[in-house]
């Protein structure tokens, strides 16, 4: 069980498996046997992970919970979808579970049940059926259209990155288009995918207001966007600060940022007017030097309050074609003061150098999480970046290039025929986007 929102049908399943417990010890006649148990092997979040969203209590918290409960002997870890590996650790005499999952996604999970009990010659698979009525899915369901806490939201991201490689992180500058990053999927052999959170990007959100990405979009007003993105919104947002500022200014920010429910900052070593990495040397940009950058990470990781809000620093020396041995001499100076992370930037076409980066990075240092922003290297895919020791992919500016595109032929398309018969095709239908938004109608 996941054993996130416990509900009168995994009670049901309870006290079968507790009935069959009873019955073993009622036909057992030999006193020095031990007693049979109920074992409940609980998915990690890890395991939960690999299939759908994160559940709303950690591991730990859930395992609290379930080992309370007088129908349940003991509790172990299921790392794995798979029940193989508990089954041959337990050769248990039966292994009951709903009947939900002999249609659907888990049918395979099914299948290898039944085919190592067999193997192994030891016990039966009992499925009660699964209590209608009562799901889940419904109530988690209903308890996301409740909407998440601040410190929920802020601390999901660490708790990803604990679960699962890679996260996929997608651009969101509005409300709506978070609404498009939060609800879409696909499902790949049989399994979902989704993205993990959104980016609040410098870019899209000073071209989304008509101005320069030069840090000209004060701190309040992209809040202001946030709040309506975490408005109607669950996943984890992190923060493109740009250059974060003066020191004395960033350790404000990052309580702002926390305060609002932001699960991590990303600040670039970059002094004097920011230009967007992915011009290069074409502008003048300087590079910060290592130990003042070392020191805004130091004070915005003393001014944080939250244990799970994150730094993470982003290094600009392949942008600024000063080579490997600069990029990785800075990645390690930053983790050393203090950095929960390290974004490695390229505007190469190939992602070879970024590549290169994380196998110099990863071999002395396998833990810190990994960003990369493949905006320019597009043809590789965030499964190969993870491979490779990517922990977080950042897909940094499509949703809006992809609005300007769509707006731009429609506003065209309307003075060209001087009405908007023709381009209807290319907008959402009037009924569609009355009925986009619940309580439009
Ligand atoms: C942004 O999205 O604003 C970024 C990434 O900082 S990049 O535009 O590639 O520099
Ligand atoms: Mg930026």
């Amino acid at each position: 069980m996941a054993a996130d929102l416990i509900h009168p049908g995994h009670i049901n399943i309870l006290k079968i498996a507790r009935d069959y417990a009873n019955a073993l010890d009622k036909a057992n006649t030999d006193s020095s046997l031990p007693k049979a148990e109920v074992v409940l092997g609980l998915l990690t979040d890890k395991a939960i992970a690999s299939y759908k969203r994160l559940p709303y209590m950690n591991y730990e918290q859930r395992k609290a919970v379930v080992e309370n409960l007088s129908l349940i002997d003991r509790v172990i870890p299921q790392e794995t979808l798979s029940y193989e590996g508990n089954i041959r650790a337990l050769l248990p005499r039966y292994v009951v579970h709903g009947d939900d999952w002999k249609s659907g996604t888990q049918t395979k999970t099914r299948q290898n049940v039944i085919d190592t009990l067999q193997e192994l010659a030891c016990g039966e698979l009992i499925e009660p059926q699964y209590t209608p009525g009562i799901s889940s899915t419904q109530l988690n369901a209903d308890a996301r259209a409740i909407g998440i806490s601040t410190n929920a939201r802020l601390s999901l991201l660490a708790r990803l990155l604990e679960a699962k490689k890679p996260l996929r992180i997608l651009e969101t500058h509005s409300a709506i288009s978070a609404l498009i990053a939060q609800n879409t999927s696909v499902t790949h052999n049989g399994q979902t995918v989704e993205f993990d959170g959104f980016w609040s990007s410098s870019l899209t959100d000073s071209t989304s207001r008509g101005k320069p990405d030069i840090e000209a979009v004060e701190l309040s007003s992209r809040l202001n966007t946030i709040n309506e993105i975490f408005e109607v919104t669950s996943k984890p947002l992190i923060y493109d600060a740009d250059t974060g500022g003066k020191l004395e200014h960033f350790v404000f920010s990052v309580r702002s940022l926390e305060r609002t429910g932001v699960s991590a900052v990303i600040i670039e070593d970059k002094t004097g007017l920011k230009k967007n990495s992915l011009l290069g040397n074409e502008v003048e940009q300087t590079q910060e030097d290592i130990q003042e950058f070392c020191d805004k990470i130091t004070a915005g990781k003393r001014a944080q309050i939250t244990k799970d809000f994150m730094i993470i620093a982003r290094i600009e020396s392949l942008i600024l074609e000063k080579g490997q041995a600069d990029a990785l001499k800075r990645a390690f100076a930053y983790v050393e003061a203090g950095a929960d992370g390290i974004m490695i930037h390229s505007r190469q076409k190939s992602p070879d150098e970024v590549l290169e980066f994380i196998k110099a990075f990863r071999a002395k240092d396998s833990k810190t999480p990994i960003v990369v922003v493949p905006t320019s290297f597009n043809a590789i895919r965030a499964e190969e970046l993870a491979e490779a020791g990517a922990n977080i992919v950042i897909y940094a500016n499509h949703l809006l290039r992809a609005s300007f595109v769509a707006m731009q032929k429609v506003a065209q398309g309307i003075l060209e025929y001087d009405r908007s018969k023709e381009i209807e095709s290319s907008c959402m239908s009037v009924k569609d986007i009355l009925s986009l938004i619940p309580g439009t109608i």
